[in-house]
């Protein structure tokens, strides 16, 4: 198995082994197919290495290793074992703190500095989980003097997992935790443009001693092995994080073969109010956090900013210094803030939409262009006098572009806030606690932040309202993805009837 790894160098740790195999029963294998793809280093443009490429007979293959720990060695494993591996792979992936994070700028393009908060919220994440996996518990149930009932919190099978590239780790943290804890085993799938640090999870997986067929990986792509995963007759049940279009696909295949069930994590448009009385250095400060953390490619973020009338002229200038003072560069260089879109495709989409923000007629305050002519880098742009009708008002952008808009009235800006078929976050910048509040709950959104903007944290449940998602992720709602209610009632000695 020697030529399924490589020897990879990073700017922060120097050479390392990178796995490129497929990861089935605990054994790096090629595809069926033998085929591989190609992973793209999106600050220089090069190609980094290429992967085995699974499709559906090894989604296949990988479903019947899964199906085999799940009916067996997993299922012989008690709640306080499950926890324990979890906490070894935390505390593996520690151990590897650096190696994760170099290895995800490298893949993905996001700062060093990022990379590493990543990986500190993928140890809570995991953590936190093993903490859950003894404290499933059921209930008993009064119904009659001549029966017992009660109800177990049950596994639901295997489990279909589908991630995007925006956060490979952090994704993957928020998919295993909940699953592993409640005792289900996984066949997932990583993004094609960010196979490279779940192949080390993978690693580190095997590492802390999970059973073979627990945890499989599949490399790959969304119309093939993508697809067979939310097709397959044996997988019990699918989550995805990703766009809302493949998201319904994924409902649709779902429903089509053995009705699995379903959890979605989708796009957003997220509404960031400032009120006249807010702390405009601050709003700033968690305004230009809202939406150029991550270069925008989050789902959560804060890209339609409403600004009340008052202060709009000062925030507008203030927000404006601040975004050029964003550093934008080489992902391992020092202080970087902003790097490059993962992709290619990624970089045209989201010059497309600055393109069309120009020529609907908004006002381009900062920014609008590429930064530089290698690697896929996006100046942080902000557009104002932005009309609602307009398609960088409406669609997920996912890049470093804000559309801003001034308002009057706390009514108006509630309407304009909701206005949008998406409802995953929004946040309101006030230093009073009655519009706070009152805003808060007007909201239509699965998260709202006061004065603050993507505080997300494993403790917290997170996911859409309306077309951004079904179910959440995180939190104890998470465990509830992952488990499935029997009630079992035994008739107690007596008279039938
Ligand atoms: O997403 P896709 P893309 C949004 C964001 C972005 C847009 C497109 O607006 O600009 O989506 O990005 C797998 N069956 N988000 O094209 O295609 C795919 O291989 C099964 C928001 O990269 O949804 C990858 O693993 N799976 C988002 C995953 O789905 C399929 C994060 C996500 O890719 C599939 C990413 C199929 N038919 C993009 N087609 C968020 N919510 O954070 C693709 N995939």
């Amino acid at each position: 198995m020697s030529h399924l790894f490589i020897d990879l160098k990073t700017p922060l740790t120097g050479s390392y082994k990178q796995p490129t195999g497929l990861f089935i029963n605990n054994e790096w294998v090629e595809g069926v197919e033998k085929k591989t793809f190609e992973t793209i280093n999106p600050t220089t443009e090069e190609v980094i290495c290429s992967v085995c490429e699974g499709t559906e007979a090894d989604v296949d293959i990988a479903v019947k290793a899964a199906r085999k720990a799940f009916e067996g060695a997993w299922h012989q494993t008690t709640p306080q074992q499950r926890g324990v591996l979890l906490f070894k792979l935390a505390d593996i992936c520690e151990k590897n703190l650096d190696l994760l994070a170099a290895v995800e700028s490298l893949d993905n393009g996001k700062p060093l500095m990022l990379s590493r908060g990543d990986v500190g919220a993928i140890i809570g994440c995991i953590r936190y989980y093993g903490g859950w996996a003894d404290k499933i518990e059921g209930k008993t149930i009064d119904i009659a003097p001549d029966m017992f009932s009660y109800t177990r919190q049950e596994p639901i099978g295997v489990c279909g997992q589908i991630i995007p590239w925006n956060f490979p780790l952090l994704m993957f943290s928020w998919k295993i935790g909940p699953a592993l804890a409640t005792g289900n085993t996984i066949v997932m799938k990583t993004a094609e443009q960010t196979p490279l640090s779940g192949l080390l999870m993978a690693q580190f997986i095997k590492e802390a001693g999970f059973p073979p067929g627990v945890f499989n990986l599949i490399n790959g792509f969304g119309k093939t092995a993508g697809a067979a995963i939310s097709a397959h007759m044996d997988i019990d049940k699918v989550a995805f994080t990703g766009s809302t279009i493949v998201g319904r696909t994924i409902m649709k295949a779902a429903a089509a073969s053995n009705l699995k069930k379903v959890t979605l994590e989708l796009g957003g448009k997220s509404p960031n109010i400032v009120f006249n009385d807010a702390d405009i250095e601050q709003a700033v400060s968690w305004v230009n956090f809202g939406i150029y953390y991550n270069h925008g490619q989050c789902c959560c973020a804060g890209s339609r900013v409403y600004v009340q009338e008052g202060i709009y002229d000062k925030f507008v200038a203030a927000f404006k210094k601040r975004a050029e003072a964003n550093k934008v560069g080489d992902p391992f260089g020092e202080n970087t803030f902003q790097g490059p879109q993962v992709s290619k495709l990624q970089f045209d989409r989201v010059m497309g939409y600055i393109e069309s923000g120009k020529a609907e007629g908004a006002t381009v305050e900062t920014g609008g262009s590429r930064l530089g002519d290698k690697g896929y880098f996006i100046e942080p742009t902000i557009f104002t006098n932005v009309k609602p009708e307009m398609k960088i008002m409406q669609e997920e952008i996912f890049g470093p572009v804000c559309a801003l808009a001034k308002f009057s009235t706390e009514e108006e800006v509630l309407h304009l806030g909701n206005n949008t078929s998406y409802g995953l976050a929004a946040a309101v910048h006030t230093k009073d606690l009655n519009t706070a509040i009152r805003v808060s709950n007007a909201l239509k959104a699965g998260t709202v932040w006061v004065n603050c903007y993507n505080m997300i944290h494993h403790q917290l449940p997170f996911g859409g309202f309306k077309e951004s998602g079904i179910g959440r992720e995180l939190g104890e709602a998470a465990l509830a993805n992952y488990t499935q209610n029997k009630s079992v009632s035994i008739r107690l000695s007596g008279p039938l009837f």
